[in-house]
This record gives structure tokens, C-alpha cells and sequence, in this order.
């Protein structure tokens, strides 16, 4: 008989745990960098894959093992493949999947970095890349050529929050023998699972709201199927991208209670939304929990529930917007997202800011964009505090 599949929240609280030695009540720090076989035979198996065994935590490492089938469990993806940082993730897919003269489409409103190592860097090796509004299947036919090989997603985009319809993009891509990747890293698997959309891989920056607390940077890539992380594992490994145990520990630890901080935080942010989008000095609200996001009913289709990200516009843009973040006492001026603090930037200054101007202004990121990621607090006491900001303007 087929074992019983746990739920969500128990996923959280046991996928990936093991028993040591010692009976510990949390997955132990294996804190070295290398293993000792029992001898010479043992050592030829592990390496040939004849016998399970850790060699070298670049390879693997027990600590690191557990938060790759914790996460691979809540996406309900194969395996997952820990990397230092989220950036690790991106460059590993790219590097894995895109040989010269492929050509990759992607959401024009992704993280800014992901978009211009691709420009700059991936260009020199003979990869080409379109950079598309992904909610509109329209965009994404027009830009499909036969060399296409990936569509990438961010949804919602950083920091538009601009939603896609990832079955819609499955779909797309089926028909064109085109791998699909999205970056979850806005919604976490409590609120979005992209594979059981039809996606192939699904990727994070662990540093987020998987981790929570602001306190360690890291990435993971869940694949579909073993043929996928097959390709994918070799090049993080040679790469040297990987996970040190000590912040797997931390992933760990972080992501226990995912469902609890999101769930709050959220709360917190269709509060705070509603205020926005009341308050006269703004223009408007991009909120995927409100009414007046361009694709509302899209978001209650494919997410569990609106997230904890909020982006707004002020009246006056620019030069409103920077006497906001000047004035906000309780809110931190501060890039990252998805911690249990609210945080507040200016993307076209900061995260967006290698972006050339017409990319930025293609991907609907404008110069009076304020990008709010709401923490824990107590929901009043971050409206008192836009409110005493928004009074200074
Ligand atoms: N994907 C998304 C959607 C992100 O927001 C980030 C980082 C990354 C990938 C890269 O992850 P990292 O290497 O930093 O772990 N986003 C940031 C942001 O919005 N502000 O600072 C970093």
C-alpha cells in the first residue's frame, strides 16, 4: 500500500528529518567539509554510486540532504539541489539547461539580476534572451522561435507584482517542447506550487520568506523528475554554487514555520494594502489581495492566498517616494524581502538599478515604484508609521 502523503504543515515540521545517533530533536550541523570512507572498497562504491555514502560537501552533506527533500516534499517536485545563494539557482539553471545559440523567453519584470546576467554575461557565450509581458499569451507566442528553449517566470514579478498564469505557460510550453522555470521565491510552496501546474523546475531564494529571519542567504532548485535534476545537479556541483551546512541548519530551522509567518504577515498586508490604496497621497496599489490588481481572480485561481508583498506608487513619484522611505521610523530601509520585518525600497534606485532605463521602463518598473514587504509587527503600528511618512510629503 502506497504511504499516506502528509500535509502541508506536517511536511514543514518533518520531510527531511533523520534519526543520529544521539536521538536529536533538530537535523544535527555536520559542520566538515569532507567524509571518511571505511576503506578503499567503500570509497570506489561511493563514488561509482554502488552504495549510498557521503564523499564531499560540495557533493553532499547530510545537514544539507535534509533541507533538499524537505523542500522538494512541500513543491511536491523530485529532489531539490541547495546553492549558496538564490543568483547560485538562476546561474545553475542557466548554465545547465542554454547552450550557444539557444534562446530563452522570460517575464520582463524579473529580478533585476537575473535579467542582466543573462544581457551581459550569457549574450558573450551565444544565448539569446526576450524579455516579455508573461501574463499575456499573446507576448509569449509572438517571441517563440525554434531555438526557444526555456520560459522563465517570476509571478508575481519582482517588483510589479504582475501575476502569470503558469497552467496557461505549461501549456505553451508543452506544445513547443520549451522547459519551463519559475521563480517562487514571492510566494514560497505555502502559497504556489508551480509543478503541480505542469511546470519542470521550480527555483527560490532561500534567502526570503523560506528562511524568514534576514539572517542567511541561500537558493534551492526543486526539479520535476530525476532526468531534470540530472542535468541540473553536475552544474551546481562544478559550478561550486553549493549550500554550506551550517546555513542549510538555519534554512531548516527558518522554515518550520513558513505556514505561521506567512499567514500573519499576510494578514498584515491586505491591511495595509486597503490603506494604501485609500490614501490620497498614493496613485495607486498593486496588491494581488485586492480587487484592483489587473488579475485578481488569476491570483485566487493558482495562489493559496494574496502574499506579503505590496507595491505601490506615490503622487509625485520620484521625489514622494524618497521622502516616504526618508520619514518611515518602523518600516526598515532595506532591499531583501520576506523576512519577519517589514521592509521598504525604491526599486529603480536599488534592486532594479542595473537595469538600463528602457528595460525597466518596458518591464513597468517606474522611477515613483515603492516596494513594500510586510513583516509580523502588529499591522497598526506599520500603518501609523506610513501614515506620520506620508504627513512629511
Ligand atoms: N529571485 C528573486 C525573485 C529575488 O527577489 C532575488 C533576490 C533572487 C532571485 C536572488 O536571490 P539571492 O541571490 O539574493 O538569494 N531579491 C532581492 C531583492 O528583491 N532585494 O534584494 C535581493
Amino acid at each position: 500500500m502506497k504511504k499516506k502523503d502528509n500535509h502541508f504543515n506536517t511536511k514543514l515540521i518533518h520531510s527531511g528529518m533523520f534519526d543520529d545517533q544521539f536521538g536529536s530533536a533538530t537535523v544535527p550541523i555536520y559542520q566538515t567539509s569532507t567524509f571518511k570512507f571505511r576503506n578503499a572498497d567503500h570509497g570506489a562504491a561511493c563514488f561509482s554510486g554502488d552504495t549510498d555514502g557521503y564523499i564531499y560537501t560540495r557533493l553532499n552533506n547530510p545537514t544539507i540532504d535534509a533541507l533538499e527533500k524537505l523542500v522538494a516534499d512541500l513543491e511536491n517536485g523530485f529532489r531539490g539541489i541547495a546553492t549558496s545563494s538564490g543568483m547560485g539557482a538562476v546561474n545553475t539553471i542557466y548554465s545547465a539547461l542554454l547552450k550557444k545559440g539557444d534562446h530563452m523567453i522570460s517575464t520582463a519584470a524579473v529580478y533585476g539580476p537575473s535579467r542582466v546576467i543573462m544581457e551581459r554575461h550569457y549574450s558573450k557565450y551565444g544565448i539569446e534572451s526576450s524579455y516579455v509581458d508573461t501574463s499575456d499569451p499573446e507576448k509569449i507566442l509572438e517571441a517563440i522561435r525554434p531555438e526557444t528553449r526555456i520560459l522563465y517566470i517570476e509571478t508575481p514579478a519582482n517588483p510589479t507584482m504582475a501575476i502569470t498564469d503558469l497552467e496557461m505557460v505549461a501549456g505553451i510550453a508543452r506544445q513547443h517542447g520549451i522547459i519551463t522555470v519559475a521563480d517562487n521565491t514571492f510566494c514560497s510552496p505555502h502559497l504556489q506550487r508551480p509543478l503541480d501546474f505542469g511546470f519542470d523546475v521550480v527555483f527560490h531564494s532561500i534567502t526570503k520568506f523560506l528562511n524568514g529571519h534576514a539572517d542567511i542567504v541561500g537558493g534551492i532548485i526543486v526539479s520535476k523528475n530525476k532526468e531534470m535534476d540530472d542535468q541540473l545537479r553536475p552544474m551546481m556541483i562544478n559550478l561550486g554554487c553549493n549550500m554550506d551546512p551550517h546555513q542549510a541548519y538555519m534554512a531548516i530551522r527558518g522554515l518550520k514555520t513558513l505556514s505561521v509567518r506567512m499567514d500573519r504577515a499576510q494578514d498584515n498586508a491586505v491591511e495595509i494594502a486597503r490603506f494604501l490604496e485609500s490614501h490620497p497621497k498614493v496613485d495607486w496599489v498593486k496588491y494581488p489581495g485586492l480587487p484592483s490588481h489587473p488579475q485578481y481572480e488569476l491570483s485566487q485561481k493558482q495562489m493559496a492566498g494574496p502574499g506579503a508583498m505590496i507595491c505601490f506608487e506615490m503622487k509625485n513619484g520620484l521625489s514622494a517616494g524618497k521622502k516616504l522611505m526618508d520619514n518611515v521610523k518602523l518600516c526598515m530601509l532595506a532591499v531583501s524581502l520576506g523576512g519577519v520585518e517589514t521592509l521598504i525600497q525604491h526599486p529603480a534606485s536599488m534592486t532594479h538599478s542595473k537595469m538600463d532605463r528602457q528595460s525597466r521602463e518596458q518591464a513597468g518598473i517606474t522611477d515613483g515604484l515603492v516596494r513594500l514587504s510586510v513583516g509580523i509587527e502588529d499591522a497598526s503600528d506599520i500603518i501609523d508609521d506610513l501614515e506620520c511618512a506620508m504627513r512629511s510629503i
